[in-house]
């Protein structure tokens, strides 16, 4: 039996999923009396470390903690749970932590995308049963924008690169964290999971050893989702996000089924949009809670979930914020949550009031589940223009000319779907959203969609340049090459693709065989 300690924030069920799948069974801690009695305990952490500590205190577990690693127990912390075992963090410096560990934890200080999300390897300082079985070059995924400093070297396990070489890892005697998530982390985390899990193994050396290990480029694997005619939940794609063909809602599968097969060709991601989430409230939406519970359970890989994050009053006049259709989207397994619609209304108020009010969808949800799970997904629409002046606007020259031969142009947010476009530029928006808290930005492009004719590099180039965290390329992929010329031609972190996938055209295997020698890929 395996104890985990939930405390509330983020995704736990992906951790529970990851140990079930290896046939244990899972004790959640509901009292001081469960992490007493523990004899194998997980303490999965994502969100904010203040938050964390103030809930651990309130319900009183920090003194059964501290005890519980004193004694040597097997302990795995994962993320935020390696920070919890340090004296002190940059991101909550009033708190203390449970200070097992001499040292304190450090927000990144890097010319870098923060946070660092995404695959990466890590450099194995000790022999460490963990271990067993990998090669030592395997890349794990991380999501964090704080890492650890250990006063003494000696408990360091892992480091990872990222800027700067920080400690990915600590072991001291039984206890031993990790910054990564092996839950998030495909076969190699299922792997290290199974080495914790299951006693016995002796401590083996790792003969691979990296000397600077890097950041991979992720590939994306997007499924827009919504019920067809017969109120059957489809995957669908769009022409430039028209989605009826002869009148149908076009059908590329089964959301759960096509997830498993992206998981298992080597998406580094997998993004469900439930494109209909602008009028259907999600949280009346089932079925697409089921799909994230059914991906969940076996797809080992961050799961994003987008469409009707908003405040909503049902029709009964019950009020909902953003935030619990946010949580129940977690709750059902998702990593990280997307906002469309919501984003765009959002930055139109702050543009127009200046005001920084803490109760938007962006800030509630990254104040409590961390910067790291929002994602803001951007749908633009190229609009000409003949000269910069024309528009109040964050306009480009661009290369390719409009019908009347301009030669700027800039990119105007859309909402529902493209159906109703705004007043406000992507890379304004873009700059809103960071401000406000957001993680990431998912970059599609309404010209691009589906068409089979590459990213638009000019609409990414502004955008990138514009933020600095991350951003996913969307939108026009057709073929291995145009990955590429994305990486090459500009900064992103990762570039999606839905329709080459669901048609079979290029299967991401062949994505990643072709960027092999190229970029840096998992
Ligand atoms: O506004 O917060 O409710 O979120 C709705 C979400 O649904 C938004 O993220 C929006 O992008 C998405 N969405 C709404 N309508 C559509 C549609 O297609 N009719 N899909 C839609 C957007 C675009 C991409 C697509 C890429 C790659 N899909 O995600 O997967 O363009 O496609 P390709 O590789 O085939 O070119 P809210």
């Amino acid at each position: 039996m395996i104890t985990l300690l939930d405390y509330g924030a983020g995704n736990v069920r992906s951790v529970i999923n990851a140990i079930e799948s290896l046939g244990q069974k899972v004790k959640v801690v509901s009292g001081i009396d469960d992490l007493l009695s523990a004899e194998k305990l997980v303490f999965p952490g994502v969100g904010n470390f203040g938050s964390m500590m103030r809930i651990l205190n309130e319900k009183n577990y920090v003194d059964a903690l501290k005890d519980y690693l004193l004694s040597d127990r097997p302990f795995l912390g994962i993320c935020l749970g390696l920070h919890a075992l340090f004296e002190k963090s940059e991101e909550a410096p009033d708190t203390k932590g449970l200070g097992f560990i001499p040292g304190h934890v450090k927000k990144f200080d890097i010319n870098l995308s923060v946070p660092h999300i995404g695959w990466n390897g890590v450099n194995i300082k000790k022999p460490s049963r963990i271990f067993n079985g990998l090669r030592g070059d395997e890349k794990f995924y991380f999501v964090h924008s704080f890492h650890v400093v250990p006063d003494d070297d000696s408990v360091v396990l892992t480091t990872t690169n990222y800027g700067v070489e920080f400690a990915s890892g600590i072991q001291k005697g039984n206890i031993t964290a990790t910054q990564f998530h092996p839950e998030k982390s495909g076969a190699a985390g299922i792997n290290l999971l199974k080495n914790f899990l299951e006693p016995g193994s002796e401590k083996k050396a790792i003969t691979h050893v990296l000397t600077e290990t890097r950041l991979s480029k992720r590939i994306v694997a997007c499924l827009d989702v919504r019920s067809n005619d017969r109120g059957d939940l489809v995957v669908t794609k769009g022409d430039q996000y028209d989605v009826r063909e002869n009148g149908t809602v076009r059908n590329l599968g089964k959301p759960v089924e096509l997830a498993r097969t992206y998981y298992e060709q080597g998406a580094d991601e997998i993004t469900f949009l439930n494109i209909t989430g602008f009028r259907d409230f999600p949280l009346e939406d089932i079925p697409m809670m089921d799909v994230l519970k059914q991906t969940s359970k076996n797809v080992f890989v961050p799961l994003t979930i987008g469409g009707g994050i908003r405040d909503y009053t049902d029709k009964h006049g019950r009020k909902y914020t953003a935030l619990e259709v946010a949580t129940e989207y977690f709750r059902s397994g998702a990593d990280k949550i997307s906002i469309g619609s919501d984003a765009v209304l959002t930055a139109e108020a702050y543009l127009r009031t200046g005001k920084i009010t803490g109760k938007s969808s962006i800030e509630q949800i990254s104040m409590v589940y961390g910067a790291q799970a929002v994602v803001i997904s951007i749908d633009p629409r190229r609009v000409y223009v003949s000269s910069p002046d024309d528009v109040g606007h964050h306009v480009i020259e661009t290369k390719i000319a409009g019908p009347d031969g301009e030669r700027y142009c800039w990119y105007q947010c859309t909402i529902k779907g493209g159906r109703e476009g705004r007043d406000l530029d992507a890379v304004t928006l873009a700059e809103v959203c960071e401000k406000l808290g957001a993680g990431e930005i998912l970059l599609n492009c309404i010209d691009k969609d589906g068409t089979n004719s590459g990213f638009d590099i000019e609409l990414v180039n502004a955008v990138r340049s514009a933020v600095t965290i991350p951003v996913i390329a969307s939108s026009g992929a057709g073929c291995a090459e145009h990955f590429y010329e994305v990486f090459a031609e500009t900064d992103v972190e990762s570039a999606l693709a839905a329709g080459i996938f669901h048609r079979k055209e290029v299967p991401i295997s062949d994505v990643k065989s072709y960027l092999r020698d190229k970029v840096e890929i998992r």
